[in-house]
């Protein structure tokens, strides 16, 4: 018996679903790298073939999407955020610059937004690796970050490049639905049910839940597994 954190339910399988729709996958690079900007003293990009020198890391979790869908048992592999941040960010870091808040974008232009002390919890992972296998391009190709304490908008698939910020950014969440809808609550804590910035919880949760249905349908649209 898998325990739920409020407001969600589970559903078969893993679907691919995000504001990407009917969007298919964004092509891979010949040489995927994730570029590292901001309060850095010089912005530079990381091939992806050196994480490979980090020390693996393998978690089990469940899922969580905003809108009330959860998978349950979802097996990663990749490198802890936490490793990455401190062997590969952290040197490069201004210096004198304190950063609290960091805005992850992925190949499809998706962006997210954590704080740093979120993003560096213990099961935060830049993940290569799904059941086993490489990351298709449903769910995020070459390698997505994976914040399972958090709703799903978080773990930005197709992670391209890093921004490490001073202050709370503002305007990271751009979607295609009504702006009133997608405020998405800046910490998003599952167990906690934050959801929207503004709106509480409780009145999102059957809205949020009729989206399911056609974003999925959209979602499978843009898959390439369809
Ligand atoms: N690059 C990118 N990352 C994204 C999204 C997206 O549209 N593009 N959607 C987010 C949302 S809302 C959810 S619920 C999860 C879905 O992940 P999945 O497609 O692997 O199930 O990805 C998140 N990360
Ligand atoms: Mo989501």
């Amino acid at each position: 018996m898998v325990t739920l954190p409020p407001g969600q339910h589970v559903v078969n399988g893993f679907p691919r679903f995000g504001t990407h729709l009917q969007e298919p996958a964004p092509p891979v690079p010949d040489e995927p790298a994730i570029e590292i900007c901001g309060a850095v003293s010089e912005p530079f990009s990381l091939p992806l073939d050196a994480l490979a020198v980090l020390p693996r890391r393998e978690l089990t979790a469940d899922f969580h999407c905003v809108a009330g869908w959860s998978t349950t048992g979802l097996r990663w592999e990749g490198v802890a955020f936490a490793t990455f941040y401190r062997d590969v960010i952290e040197p490069a870091i201004r210096p004198g610059a304190t950063v609290t808040h960091l805005v992850f974008r992925g190949l499809d232009g998706y962006r997210s937004l954590a704080s740093i002390e979120d993003a560096l919890a213990y099961d935060v992972l830049i993940a290569e690796h799904l059941g086993g296998l490489p990351l298709d391009g449903d769910h995020g190709a070459p390698v997505r970050l994976v914040a399972p304490g958090h709703y799903g908008f978080v773990s930005c698939k197709h992670l391209c490049r890093i921004e490490l910020h001073t202050a709370e950014p503002s305007g990271v969440y751009t979607t295609p639905a009504p702006r009133f809808l997608l405020r998405p609550h800046m910490r998003a804590r599952v167990w906690k049910e934050e959801r929207h910035r503004e709106v509480p919880a409780w009145a999102l949760r059957l809205p949020y839940r009729l989206l399911i249905p056609p974003i999925a349908f959209l979602s499978r649209r843009g898959s390439r597994s369809r």
